[in-house]
């Protein structure tokens, strides 16, 4: 199988089950797993905040950032096609009790002036903006990467206002080595940020959540709360530190790898990728006059899994275990299966 799905099939590496084997382990529901500390301590450190928190998934991740943020009765300003609106199955009410007011946008990116005007203080008739939540890089924009410039914007123009902003970066190594910027820079002006071990970077599983001491308090209670009280974690969490280290310097190989899927699509008739900038590559297939549900199963048959992600669009995502020539070969399927429409 060619797994184009997500870079979400990585397996752990020899180094990560090697490190699984030999990790020291605690009961990290009383904080006493030193891996899990030690992993804690080493993505605060990177993120530049002061705590950070080992959680089972980037859904938990954001349900609890987004929980931080927000009272219930309250509004959070997101880009129409985020994860927490899409995929999260309605976490935010469900947990946080608050509603997310979506903007419609070409690529993903929200921009401070689409925000400004949304923005709403208490009134006796609409609910009060509680949390602004931007996702970098964005999934379904394309694994587009938020501009320095404009996650700078947003979070000075929230802050003035009084409005903290959560950043779903479960893929913001990915953001960091396409746009040159540390985690650290991009990180810096959000008040919370989510990311995952589990995607590009190759752990089996887990993400972390980062920000102040005092929420990273309270966010220890809410992942009990939410059954992520995850005991002797340091066998996950000794995977997740390789990850962290290791992981970063092999996601431009990815990229390019993306860059290739996107110029093979580019030349198949009735195939419009969209810009790729990291790993992610959605394209229309509107236009071959097929169905993308239909075409993924064809390519099932022939041993290549890629998603179809609306009645238009697929998705091919790249990760360290697909290689360049299976990249090809997927490529090559495609092209047989549309030229036999
Ligand atoms: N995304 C998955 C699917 O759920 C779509 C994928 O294959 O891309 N934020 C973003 C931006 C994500 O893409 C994902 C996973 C998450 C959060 C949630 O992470 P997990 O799966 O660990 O809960």
């Amino acid at each position: 199988m060619i797994d184009l799905r997500s870079d979400t099939v990585t397996k752990p590496t020899l180094a990560m089950r090697q490190a699984m084997f030999d990790a020291e382990v605690g009961d990290d529901v009383y904080g006493e797993d030193p891996t899990v500390n030690r992993l804690e301590a080493r993505a605060a450190e990177i993120v530049d905040k002061e705590a950070a928190l080992f959680v089972p998934s980037g859904t938990m991740g954001n349900t609890i950032g987004i929980k931080l943020l927000t009272e219930h009765g309250q509004e959070v300003i997101a880009d129409s096609r985020v994860h927490i609106v899409d995929w999260e199955l309605a976490m935010t009410a469900w947990f946080s009790g608050v509603q997310v007011r979506t903007v419609e946008t070409t690529d993903g990116i929200l921009k401070w002036e689409q925000i400004r005007g949304l923005i709403k203080p208490v009134s006796f008739n609409a609910a009060p903006t509680g949390a602004i939540a931007i996702e970098n890089t964005h999934n379904l924009g394309g694994g587009r990467v938020y501009p320095q410039a404009v996650i700078d914007e947003i979070c000075d123009g929230a802050h003035e206002r009084g409005v903290p902003v959560h950043m779903d970066g479960a893929r913001v190594f990915n953001a960091a080595a396409a746009s040159g910027n540390t985690v650290k820079r991009i990180a810096e002006k959000v008040d919370t940020i989510t990311f995952c071990l589990s995607k590009g970077l190759g752990a089996p599983m887990g993400s972390i959540i980062a920000g102040s001491r005092k929420h990273m308090d309270r966010a220890r209670l809410l992942r009990k709360r939410l059954g992520g009280g995850m005991r002797q974690a340091g066998v996950l969490a000794a995977a997740g530190l390789i990850a962290l280290e290791q992981g970063p310097a092999e996601l431009p190989r990815d990229h390019e790898n993306a860059r290739f899927i996107a110029t093979e699509l580019a030349q198949m008739e009735g195939v419009t990728p969209f810009p790729v900038e990291t790993n992610i590559v959605v394209f229309d297939v509107s236009a071959t006059g097929r169905a993308p549900r239909d075409i993924a199963a064809s390519l099932r048959e022939r041993g290549v899994v890629i998603s179809a992600f609306s009645d238009r669009l697929m998705r091919a995502v790249t990760h360290r275990d697909v290689t360049r020539e299976q990249c090809a070969t997927a490529m090559g399927e495609l092209r047989d299966i549309l030229r036999r429409n």
